[in-house]
């Protein structure tokens, strides 16, 4: 995902590589360097700058993952129909700084978003967002609230794009229930040989699988809608002004789908509402903080407006527990699996990934009515 800023990142040994995809992007100016970045858990992502006679320009290459988006064009054929519904929708607002506010994809010497390279990879390029800055962690409540009122406009902008329009690129990428089937499977083949370590891990998800079926079940009966949805909507996927602080643009498009709001806002409570990062080593320092909470409620339904039913916001509540299990449990099952979905940068990271998201679980098992209470009083009307 783009996460301009993000870490100084290393002049890239894959420079030359770099440059001949370069090329075939239209870019201003010649290619000058490519730095690595750092950032994702999925894709690999440079950072490219360009010179025309002394003016640069700087731009974010990614290469996409083929093992999880196994149709890289259709992936990308998505993130540029939203962002030029997000840009007509900004443009008709009167909006001032357009190229900051949404992603812009750099068209290919062809014509298109995307090209495929000598050895089958296929990459694309935006424009980087100059002046702007991602967070893991969540510093105060002023900036959760702008987090979820970015996404809560993220979903009202998108309400008038027709569904049938987005692919459905990862097939079931909430479907929590399918996810934890998988998970048994993998507990049972024991691929690389971890299961009596991650034994507690096990046990956990197995104790708390009845979180899994809830929301889908809702969706199945026709209870809530199936929208156009960002589906992953991790803090770190907004960017900050690096200034003001002001909440710019929302990124990392890959996963725009028909989905839930509810995905959403339970992505968002589990990054933004915790007192600790995804990967935090000590679970004993993973709570929920009840305060960004309610700044995440109030954010969001200021953003989504009247959208939202009042089913959806009945569960606004029990969102971010759904969200933390099935996270905790693709991080389980990952780590089971012997690492080969998440970016991994030490050790048993994904086993320490699931252990601070179960612990939110617990956190917020533990603090539900205290939250259900917040979305009560918050609620319009
Ligand atoms: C992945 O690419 P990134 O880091 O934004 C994952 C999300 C997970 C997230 C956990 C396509 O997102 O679903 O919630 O890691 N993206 C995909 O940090 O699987
Ligand atoms: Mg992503």
């Amino acid at each position: 995902m783009p996460r301009p800023e993000g870490g100084a990142g290393c002049v890239s040994d894959s420079g030359p590589r770099l440059a001949a995809i370069a090329r075939r992007f239209r870019l201003a100016g010649r290619f000058v360097e490519a730095r690595a970045l750092a950032s994702g858990h999925i894709h690999d992502t440079y950072r490219v700058t360009c010179d025309r006679r002394g003016v640069r320009a700087r731009y974010l290459f990614q290469q996409i993952n083929r093992r999880v988006f196994e149709d890289p064009v259709a992936v990308t054929r998505n993130v540029a129909l939203v962002t030029a519904h997000i840009r007509r929708r900004l443009e008709h607002e009167g909006c001032a700084d357009i190229g900051r506010r949404c992603l812009r994809l750099v068209q290919t010497d062809e014509g298109g978003s995307v090209v495929c390279d000598d050895r089958g990879e296929f990459w694309r390029a935006y424009d980087l967002i100059e002046g702007a800055r991602t967070f893991d962690v969540v510093r105060s409540k002023s900036q959760a609230y702008a987090a979820a009122r970015a996404f809560g406009d993220f979903l009202r902008e998108l309400a008038s794009l027709e569904l049938d329009r987005l692919i459905e690129t990862i097939p079931g990428f909430h479907d929590t229930p399918a996810r934890y089937a998988v998970f048994e499977s993998v507990v049972d083949a024991d691929p690389c040989g971890r299961r009596a370590e991650a034994g507690p891990e096990i046990e956990f998800a197995r104790a708390h699988r009845g979180v899994s079926p809830i929301l889908r079940t809702l969706e199945q009966r026709g209870a809530i809608p199936l929208r156009a949805v960002h589906n992953d909507t991790k803090l770190n996927n907004i960017l900050f002004d690096a200034v003001t602080g002001e909440a710019l643009c929302v990124i990392d498009l890959d996963t725009v789908m028909p989905g839930l709001s509810l995905y959403d806002f339970g992505d968002l409570v589990r990054t933004a509402a915790s007192s600790a990062p995804e990967d935090e080593p000590d679970p004993a320092r993973v709570e929920l903080q009840l305060p960004l909470f309610e700044a995440l409620v109030e954010g969001y339904l200021a953003g989504a407006g009247t959208a939202l039913t009042p089913t959806e916001i009945d569960h606004l509540a029990f969102a971010g527990e759904l969200i933390a299990f099935e996270t905790g449990l693709r991080f389980l099952t990952d780590y089971l699996a012997g690492d080969s979905y998440f970016r991994i940068h030490r050790e048993r990271h994904n086993l320490e990934r699931c252990r601070a998201q179960f612990k939110l679980v617990v956190s917020m098992q533990r603090q539900a009515d205290a939250m259900r209470e917040v979305v009560r009083k918050t609620r319009p009307g």
